[in-house]
């Protein structure tokens, strides 16, 4: 082989299965994947007896490459949950010392802390988080906007702590939260106003939080906090919308996969013209099986990107039980965040079309006549409609694959 020439994916995995047997040799191999290797790691990875025997082999290759089985798992198509967790975490050939399966990307320097404290389970059941499930009762989550403070000034003082939230009748998840539930409190200030904020984290494991809606330094304010200890600051938002919030400390993913995240709604300066105004936030759960009567947040399951469970305002369907109801003649404007942790909201009203929509800094960037828009994870946009027909009027992530697994509620116009 010449030196510039990248080397086979066959010729690769059994040499390093050579040098495995031969214990004296601490040589290491760099993997350089050119395209015709991925083509063909795609056809291995396509059948299922072939991807079997690569994920084995990619457990191998793991041992010389960190990282690279966990990315390959990650990556490969099929179900996460289940068997296929299961053949995720085996090709990751990784386990604590507790035997517990050990799920890491090394590659990502977002991961650093599950990498620091390879002790802890990548699941959120941490803590107090799995404390009370049973006595957890289910409470359909406000969507209304609340009232701007009457000054131009606000103080808030926020705890991180580990909880059990009932989502549903049958499902009580281990959550990550901000002031005990998920998603966190709705926060409303307006264009130039004074958000003072604090949070004390109550948890065992250190959080943080970052505001979209805030310029400031992240390395300062947003840094993260251990237990006991609280972190200030202060900000002015510079442009009307809705903003995600959300714990920033690493692996980012779980935390926010975990349930810590939330809207602030910042209105104009000038007000928009009156209208019902409510919050949505899109997001997914990614849970393991039921223990003691409470689910955990799988970090492996996050990973691979096939959620449970996509909702608005974290329990699935509850505005299709419990409607947002509105009168013939209302504006009615939606403030969507959609808070992931991956996938897009592309929402639509069934039997409506939005009058305007804004893609930032309302009332500039309108958009008129829209069917539906997608929002981007950690993104969030305000979409209004006028309600001059009576019925019932089903809004979705027209994305059904998400729809259908609870991103959907109803809005009766009486
Ligand atoms: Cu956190």
């Amino acid at each position: 082989m010449s030196p510039t020439e990248s080397p086979r994916l066959s010729d690769l995995v059994e040499d390093l299965e050579a040098k495995r047997e031969d214990a004296s040799s601490g040589e290491r191999q760099i993997l350089v994947l050119g395209a015709p290797q991925l083509e063909r790691l795609n056809g291995m990875l396509e059948t299922p007896s072939n991807r079997r025997v690569f994920l084995a082999r990619a457990s191998t290759l793991s041992l010389a490459i960190p990282g690279l089985g966990a990315a390959l798992a990650a990556c490969s198509p099929g179900k996460s949950g289940g068997r296929d967790s299961a053949t995720a975490r085996a090709a990751q050939g990784a386990t604590t010392s507790t035997g517990v399966p050990r799920t890491h990307n090394s590659d990502s320097r977002l991961d650093s802390a599950v990498l620091e404290h390879e002790h802890r389970p990548a699941t959120s059941a941490t803590g107090t988080a799995t404390q009370g499930a049973q006595d957890a009762t289910f409470r359909r989550y406000a969507p209304e906007l609340p009232p701007l403070p009457g000054s131009g000034k606000q103080q808030l003082h926020w705890h991180s702590r580990e909880t059990p939230v009932r989502i549903s009748d049958d499902t009580v998840v281990a959550a990550w939260t901000f002031e005990g539930d998920i998603p966190g409190p709705i926060v409303h200030t307006r264009v130039g106003d004074t958000v003072e904020f604090t949070l004390t984290n109550d948890a065992n494991i250190p959080h943080s939080m970052d505001f979209h809606a805030a310029q400031i330094n992240p390395k300062e304010a947003f840094r993260s906090v251990a237990k006991g200890q609280s972190v200030s600051f202060a900000f002015k938002p510079k442009y009307a919308g809705a903003f995600m919030y959300h714990c920033g400390t690493a692996p980012v993913l779980m935390h926010i996969g975990s349930g810590m995240f939330g809207a602030i709604i910042v209105s104009p300066a000038s007000p928009l013209p009156p209208a019902k105004e409510f919050v949505l936030v899109q997001s997914e759960f990614y849970l393991e099986e039921p223990q003691n009567g409470v689910r955990a947040f799988d970090y492996s399951k996050m990973l691979s990107t096939l959620p449970d469970f996509v909702t608005f305002n974290c329990r699935p369907n509850q505005y299709l039980k419990e409607p947002i109801h509105v009168k013939v003649g209302d504006r009615v404007r939606f403030w969507l965040v959609n808070a992931g942790p991956t996938h897009p909201c592309n929402f639509h009203v069934v039997g409506e079309q939005f009058d305007t929509m804004y893609l930032g800094a309302p009332p500039a960037t309108p958009i008129r006549g829209v069917q539906t828009w997608d929002v981007p994870p950690g993104g969030g946009m305000c979409f209004e409609l006028l309600c001059d027909v009576a019925g019932e009027f089903p809004f979705v992530n027209h994305g059904f694959g998400h729809g259908q697994k609870g991103a959907i509620g109803l809005l009766v116009v009486s």
